[in-house]
């Protein structure tokens, strides 16, 4: 039977490559994302058959229980559910952060993946599930002016450790990426629609793809039954720590 994975975060960056990389392998993917005109585009890439698009805000507890409780029956024996939907909104001292930038980061990097897993765990089978949340650098470090996007993702770190505590007994896996610098819409989105000032972020060094993710993650959900790689820190060769230093 062929497998599914439920991809938050599939139109996008991470996501969508991800989305990609494990339907070449065979995976069934139920793609999430708010912007359905992409989630549709993937569809019709892959076929109707290998694609299943889910609307909703991760921000939204309501809308998050009752996409997922819709999901029609061929579409319920969820495997894999990569946690990916997430974004920084901001960069700024803590004396001068924007209040609705710091709600959005907490409640989608942190609640919106909580919610997300509630609503999954039910359709995993005790024995083969596998959850991978994706973390950041910034999980493990904190940077000039990233206060409140690092102590989000430093929260996906300490919920990725605990949930792997809490369903050891069922035993599903729990595993955390923790990628550095990823060229994607990220800095878009960080600096609201600046590509300009997005751009900067990536040049002078060469940065991860999304594409390098998605095959770690499809890698990670690929091994055997018996191994979890449970935590991996993935960096731009370039870049030694959450400070990016480039070269002169
Ligand atoms: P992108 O901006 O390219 O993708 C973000 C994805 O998250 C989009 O598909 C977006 O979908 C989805 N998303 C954002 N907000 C919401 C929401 N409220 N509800 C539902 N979905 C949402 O960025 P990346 O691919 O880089 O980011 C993916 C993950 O990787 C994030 O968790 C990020 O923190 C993490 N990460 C990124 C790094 C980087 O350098 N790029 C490094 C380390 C970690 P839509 O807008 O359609 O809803
Ligand atoms: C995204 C990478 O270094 O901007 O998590 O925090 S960074």
């Amino acid at each position: 039977m062929t497998k599914i994975a439920f991809v938050t975060g599939a139109t996008s960056g991470i996501g969508l490559a991800t989305a990609l990389e494990l339907a070449s392998k065979g995976y069934r993917i139920i793609a999430a994302g708010r912007r359905l005109e992409r989630l549709q585009e993937l569809q019709q890439k892959l076929g109707e058959e290998s694609v299943y698009p889910l609307t909703f805000d991760v921000r939204n507890k309501e809308a998050v229980l009752q996409a997922i409780a819709s999901l029609p029956q061929e579409w319920r024996n969820i495997e894999v559910l990569i946690n990916n939907a997430g974004n920084a909104h901001g960069l700024a001292p803590v004396q001068e952060g924007a209040l609705e930038d710091w709600d959005a980061m907490i409640d989608i990097n942190v609640k919106g993946l909580l919610y997300v897993t509630k609503a999954v765990l039910p359709f995993m089978q005790q024995g083969r599930g596998h959850i991978v949340n994706v973390g950041s650098i910034a999980g493990k470090e904190v940077y000039p002016n990233g206060n409140v996007y690092c102590a989000s993702k430093h929260a996906v770190d300490a919920l990725s450790k605990a949930m792997r505590i809490d369903l050891v007994q069922q035993g599903i896996k729990v595993s955390e990426v923790n990628p550095g610098a990823v060229e994607t819409e990220f800095s878009e989105v960080r600096f609201k629609g600046d590509k300009e000032r997005a751009a900067t972020v990536y040049q002078g060094y060469e940065p991860l793809q999304a594409q390098d993710i998605a095959e770690l993650i499809s890698f990670i959900v690929t091994r055997p039954a018996h191994v979890n790689l449970a935590e991996v820190l993935v960096l731009p060769t370039a870049q030694a720590s959450s400070t990016i230093i480039k070269k002169q």
